[in-house]
Order: C-alpha cells, then sequence, then structure tokens
C-alpha cells in the first residue's frame, strides 16, 4: 500500500480532475493537502470545486508547459504523487486545431515527468484514455495489451504521452503508474461532450447533432467510478503497471440519444416526442471511432475494483444534477464562470 502524503494533480479544474478532488477530499483515508495546478483553458471552472476545503485544496493558475512551477510546487509543497490528469480532452477542437493538443498533452507530460526524474521520491499516475488503442469492430475488446492505434490528434497525443511515461519510467527508474479509462459522464461536464450538450440542448429546445448514422458505440463510465479507480490505483497499483478502467457498459450513440430524451421528458413531466422531434442527423465526425469497450478485467482482478453505477441511475442522476443547477449553466453559457480569473488576478496584483 503506497503512503499518500500531498498530492500536486494537474487539471484540477476540470471535469474529472475535480471529480477526483471532491471524491478524495471526503475520504477519510486522506489526510494531506491537494496542489492543483490548472492553466484554466476554457475547461477549467473553478465553481467544480466550489464548497471543498480551501485549507486542503491550494489551487494554483499555471501551467503544466512551466517546468519550473512544477518543480517548485512539488519541493514546496512535500508532494509524493503526481496525478496528472491535464490535457486538451475534446475530439473536435484536435481535428480543428492540434497544436495545443501536442503543446499540453505531449510536451506538458514531459516537463512533469523530468521534474520527477529530478525528483524519484515522487510516485506519477498518467491519466490516459481508451481512444489510444483505436477503433474495434463489432467484435473485440481492449485490454492492457491492446496495440497502441489512434485514429484522431487527440488519440495521437495521449497515446504520445503514454509513450513518454513508459519510457520514463524504463530508462530513469521512475515509480508510474497509468490507466485508460473509458468514456466518462456525470456532474459538471463541460456542454461540448455528448452527454451534457445532448441534456442541455433538450431544456434550450436544441437540434440534438447526431455524427453520422449514430450507430457508433461507446463505453461509459461514471465520473465518480473513474475517481475511485484512479484513488485505488494510487493506493495499491504497482509501479511500472498500466490498469483498463471501463463501465462494462456499451451503448450505441443513437439509442444513448433516444434514452437521455426519455429521461428528460419524465423528468421534466413531457411528452416524450417533444424531444425526440429534436434528434437531428449532421455530417459525421473524420476519423470517428466506431466501437469501445474494455475489459477491465486485470484491475479486478489484482486490485479488487469493479464500477458501481448502475448506467441508467447515473444518466438520470446527471440529468437531475443539471435541471437541480441552473447557475453553472448559466455561468458556462455566458462565460461568466471565466470571470473568477479577471477578479482573482485583479485582486493580486
Ligand atoms: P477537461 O477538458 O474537462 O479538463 C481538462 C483540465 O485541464 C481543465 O481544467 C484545463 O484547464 C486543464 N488544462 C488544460 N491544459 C492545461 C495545461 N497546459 N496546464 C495545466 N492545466 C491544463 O478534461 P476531462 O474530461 O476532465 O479529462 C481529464 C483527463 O482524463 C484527460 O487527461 C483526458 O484525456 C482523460 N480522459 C477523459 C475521458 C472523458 O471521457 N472525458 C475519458 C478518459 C480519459
Ligand atoms: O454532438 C455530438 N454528436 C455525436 O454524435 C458529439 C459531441 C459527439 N457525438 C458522438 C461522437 C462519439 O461517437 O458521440 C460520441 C461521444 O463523443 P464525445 O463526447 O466527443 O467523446 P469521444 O469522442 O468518444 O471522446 C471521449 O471519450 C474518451 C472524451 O471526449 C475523451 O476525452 C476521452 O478520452
Amino acid at each position: 500500500m503506497r503512503t499518500l502524503g500531498n498530492l500536486l494533480v494537474t487539471g484540477g479544474a476540470g471535469f474529472i480532475g475535480s471529480a477526483f478532488i471532491r471524491r478524495v477530499l471526503a475520504n477519510p483515508a486522506f489526510t494531506g493537502t491537494i496542489i492543483d495546478l490548472d492553466a484554466m483553458t476554457y475547461a477549467g471552472n473553478l465553481d467544480n470545486l466550489a464548497g471543498v476545503d480551501p485549507a486542503r485544496h491550494v489551487f494554483v493558475h499555471g501551467d503544466i508547459l512551466d517546468g519550473q512551477l512544477v518543480e517548485k510546487l512539488v519541493d514546496e509543497h512535500r508532494i509524493t504523487t503526481i496525478v496528472h490528469f491535464a490535457a486538451e480532452s475534446h475530439v473536435d477542437r484536435s481535428i480543428h486545431g492540434p497544436g495545443t493538443f501536442i503543446q499540453t498533452n505531449i510536451v506538458g507530460t514531459m516537463r512533469l515527468l523530468d521534474a520527477v526524474r529530478a525528483r524519484p521520491h515522487v510516485h506519477f499516475h498518467h491519466i490516459s484514455t481508451d481512444e489510444v488503442y483505436g477503433s474495434l469492430g463489432k467484435d473485440g475488446i481492449f485490454t492492457e495489451t491492446s496495440p497502441y492505434l489512434p485514429n484522431s490528434p487527440y488519440a495521437a497525443s495521449k497515446a504520445g504521452s503514454d509513450h513518454l511515461v513508459r519510457a520514463w519510467g524504463r530508462t530513469y527508474h521512475l515509480s508510474t503508474t497509468m490507466s485508460h479509462a473509458s468514456n466518462n459522464y456525470g456532474p459538471y461536464q463541460f456542454p461540448e461532450k455528448l452527454i451534457p450538450l445532448m441534456i442541455l440542448n433538450c431544456l434550450e429546445g436544441k437540434p440534438l447533432p447526431v455524427y453520422g448514422d449514430g450507430q457508433n458505440i461507446r463505453d461509459w463510465l461514471h465520473v465518480d467510478d473513474h475517481a475511485d479507480a484512479v484513488w485505488r490505483i494510487l493506493e495499491r497499483g504497482e509501479a511500472g503497471q498500466v490498469y483498463d478502467i471501463g463501465g462494462g457498459n456499451e451503448w450505441k450513440n443513437l439509442d444513448l440519444v433516444h434514452e437521455l430524451v426519455r429521461l428528460v421528458a419524465e423528468l421534466k413531466g413531457e411528452p416524450v416526442d417533444t424531444y425526440r422531434q429534436l434528434i437531428t442527423f449532421v455530417k459525421d465526425r473524420p476519423g470517428h471511432d466506431l466501437r469501445y469497450a474494455i475489459e477491465g478485467e486485470k484491475i479486478a482482478r489484482e486490485l479488487d475494483w469493479r464500477p458501481t453505477y448502475d448506467f441508467v441511475a447515473g444518466l438520470r442522476a446527471t440529468i437531475q444534477w443539471y435541471l437541480a443547477n441552473p447557475a453553472w449553466i448559466e455561468r458556462v453559457k455566458t462565460g461568466a464562470y471565466r470571470q473568477w480569473l479577471d477578479t482573482n488576478y485583479a485582486t493580486r496584483s
């Protein structure tokens, strides 16, 4: 069992990083402090962390590309473990502008690894994605030994970062672990990703854009399950090992959109047709992967971890969260969630 002191979490203002922080700070087994390094791109939102104990969550507005800052934080806060969530994470954005994906996801990861290289007592956990394995056909399943076959600039940049983690670990004898998760969903997800986009468009009566014929398949994992799996790996994962984290929960996109529409209608007490008629087939994403599915046997067998969420219950709760948090939605839509930066930095300088 690894002893977890103070953690440096990168990208902790994003969707999954913030879920991880909320969950870890609520876990009595964790008694340290979290240093949260986030560059606050469009995806960083400090509203996601409202309510966390400020005495145990030190937010630092900075870039993982800034190696000196990373090293200073590790030393000053006596960091024992880096949990690396920070990334450019949206496939569609990577198609239109791959440059920042290469910078943040590959070069940024190298900066963090170099900081650890000079401080080999620090454990490094890398958060990666099933997309590095490319696309499955109708059959088959990804495992930790599947070949790397990335198809989007995003997936290629994550694959590149994975290779650095492996190589730095081997060459410089660093303590590293890595996980590949399937598609996450849950509260606080930025509405560019499928599930929150569809929920918000339903609520606004806007079209629900389904790419291609909607037959692509994703394996959905609740973000809290992902956070718990990462915690389990931090505590018990063996250095040098890779763990795949799946939801065991494959859905065709079109079926998922129909289920969302059904649940939104149920929760709003309105006829399903009100929302069903919004479903619109649009031009397919270039290089659109057909199917992802993760086996998840290794983490179950070696670390005794399995996902706990029932998908339909998790989806219903996620819709309920968006319905109960109009202020979060409004601040994202108007861009007001970014005003925090102006206010805060105006005060500091
Ligand atoms: P997100 O886009 O919601 O959040 C990313 C966070 O990283 C943001 O807070 C952003 O400001 C920060 N960031 C971006 N560039 C930075 C930089 N240069 N320096 C410091 N901070 C920076 O992403 P997410 O969905 O929470 O994903 C988190 C991680 O999980 C990523 O590594 C992603 O590849 C991986 N992942 C995501 C999913 C998913 O379904 N969302 C699935 C598997 C793996
Ligand atoms: O408007 C849409 N219409 C649509 O049909 C959007 C945004 C998506 N889609 C489709 C594309 C995918 O088949 O839905 C599926 C899910 O799309 P995204 O939410 O963009 O996720 P995906 O491309 O599968 O990648 C996600 O999972 C792996 C995350 O964004 C990545 O960060 C993660 O690594």
